[in-house]
């Protein structure tokens, strides 16, 4: 046994999209023989949740896990149940105070989703362990999210400043349009918005802000954050993407991908929290018919899964089902996204950018055709288009509230042509060589580990 090895305590917040970057570093810290403790907030929201959890647990026996029971907490209003527990977790983490000062052997840090980084800094600090944040998303969206208060002090909207297009941001950021940020984040009353300012304020006491990006996908953002003049005192941005699936991610069973031609099929999902309206999945259907293109589609009816009922032919219809019988594949549930990206009859991927998937996309080279819905998503896939992974055809999957399927089959062929027309084969191997052996996010992970050492 390593004498010197850090122990690090993980804690993750609500969803997928926060929970899968977190059990994929804590792995990976693990099998650097760093000693983990990984705080789960029960219960958790979605069953997708507990489930991914159990299954992470049954093949990690080295990683400990911590429950940690959240106190009651019934919201005021209305709200969307992932903020609801950010908000839970946040008010119920003082009580963790107890429970990590007598853990063996002592921590040597403890590394925080964003959504409570002010209340577990604070922890941290009377514990006197050093506290990393793990962003989960781009660094592009976190750059927003560093200037959200001056952002939100000279609100172009506030102003009346009509035809405005685009923002400037502080200190060689390239300017934002406008329509890429969401709405909330202007409104100072929103918990969107309440959420960022009253975390943001940690970004310059923590030792570090751990991004799951790569240096070479937004080289410019990391350089000019990590210059010292976007926000005084801001901690180091520490690029550790993309994070690397781990060995027990559930392995996919489906004889009908594997009997596709290779680079021949589409795969579509939006990702754990975001369910198209039924108007849309419908006329998504009919687009894909139209393209004559062979898909593998990840159908979500509602936004937490326990409560995602409806059986696949009530939502897209029997004929529907038949006629594309031969060309694709609907599935409902979880299924590993990270594997079937890396199946060799995967050539595109329709998504709605949130930012695993995106990692995932540039870590295995799949081009994405991007859809973003709301969220850090459009911001994403503006990072996606620059990086040359794929398109974001704005005038189509965006101005309108339905697309209809003739557009979309128009993308879908485009997307599904062939990687010439992007780089995307380029970024998976910048990918590679990123979070490879002395890599520029191998370098930064091992970086952090020597600095734990006692
Ligand atoms: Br759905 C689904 N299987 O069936 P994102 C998702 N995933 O492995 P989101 C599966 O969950 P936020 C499924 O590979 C990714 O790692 C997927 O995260 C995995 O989107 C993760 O892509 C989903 O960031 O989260 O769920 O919308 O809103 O937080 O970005």
């Amino acid at each position: 046994l390593d004498q010197t090895a850090p122990h690090i305590a993980l804690f993750p917040t609500a969803g997928m999209g926060h929970l899968m970057p977190f059990l994929r570093l804590a792995s990976m810290l693990a099998t650097r023989n760093c000693t983990i403790t990984l705080i789960t907030a029960q219960p958790t929201v979605s069953a997708a949740e507990s489930n991914q959890l159990s299954r992470f647990f049954a093949s990690h026996e080295n990683i400990r896990g911590l429950q940690f029971q959240l106190l009651p907490y019934k919201p005021s209003t209305d709200i969307d149940p992932f903020f609801a527990q950010f908000i839970s977790i946040s008010n119920s983490v003082h009580l963790l105070h107890p429970l990590l000062s007598d853990i063996s052997p002592p921590l040597s840090a403890i590394i925080t989703d964003f959504t409570i980084a002010s209340s577990v800094c604070k922890i941290a600090t009377d514990l006197s362990v050093p506290t990393y944040i793990l962003i989960t998303t781009s660094a592009r969206f976190f750059s927003l999210m560093a200037c959200h208060s001056q952002l939100v002090e000279n609100n172009p909207k506030n102003g009346g400043d009509e035809g405005i297009d685009s923002i400037e941001l502080p200190a060689g950021l390239a300017p934002m349009p406008l329509s890429s940020i969401p709405p909330p984040f202007f409104n100072p009353n929103h918990y969107f918005s309440t959420i960022i300012s009253s975390n943001s304020t940690s970004f310059s006491k923590v030792s570090g802000i751990l991004v799951n990006t790569f240096d070479w996908f937004e080289s410019k953002t990391i350089e000019v954050l990590n210059s010292g003049t976007v926000v005084q005192d801001l901690a180091p941005i520490l690029p550790v993407g993309p994070l690397e699936s781990f060995k027990a991610e559930q392995a996919i069973d489906l004889p009908w991908l594997d009997n596709q031609p290779a680079k021949s099929v589409l795969f579509i999902s939006f990702g754990s929290r975001t369910a198209l309206s039924k108007d849309q999945l419908r006329e998504l259907g009919t687009g894909l018919e139209i393209s004559g293109c062979r898909f593998l589609w990840i159908l979500k009816g509602s936004e937490v899964d326990t409560q995602d009922k409806e059986a696949i032919e009530d939502i897209l219809g029997e004929s529907f089902l038949e006629r594309t019988k031969n060309k694709g594949l609907v599935i409902k549930g979880w299924v590993n996204q990270d594997q079937i990206l890396a199946h060799p009859a995967i050539g595109g991927f329709l998504s709605h950018c949130g930012w695993n998937s995106v990692m995932e996309a540039a870590r295995l080279g799949v081009p994405i055709l991007a859809w973003p819905q709301h969220g850090d998503q459009r911001v994403n896939a503006q990072v996606v288009e620059n990086a040359g992974l794929g398109l974001w055809a704005r005038d189509c999957f965006w101005e309108k509230m339905l697309v209809n399927g003739e557009e979309i089959a128009e993308k879908i062929r485009e997307i599904m042509r062939g990687e010439n027309l992007f780089k995307a084969s380029e970024v998976g191997e910048k990918a590679r060589q990123a979070h490879g052996i002395g890599g520029s996010s191998d370098q930064v992970i091992q970086g952090i580990i020597e600095t734990l050492k006692k």
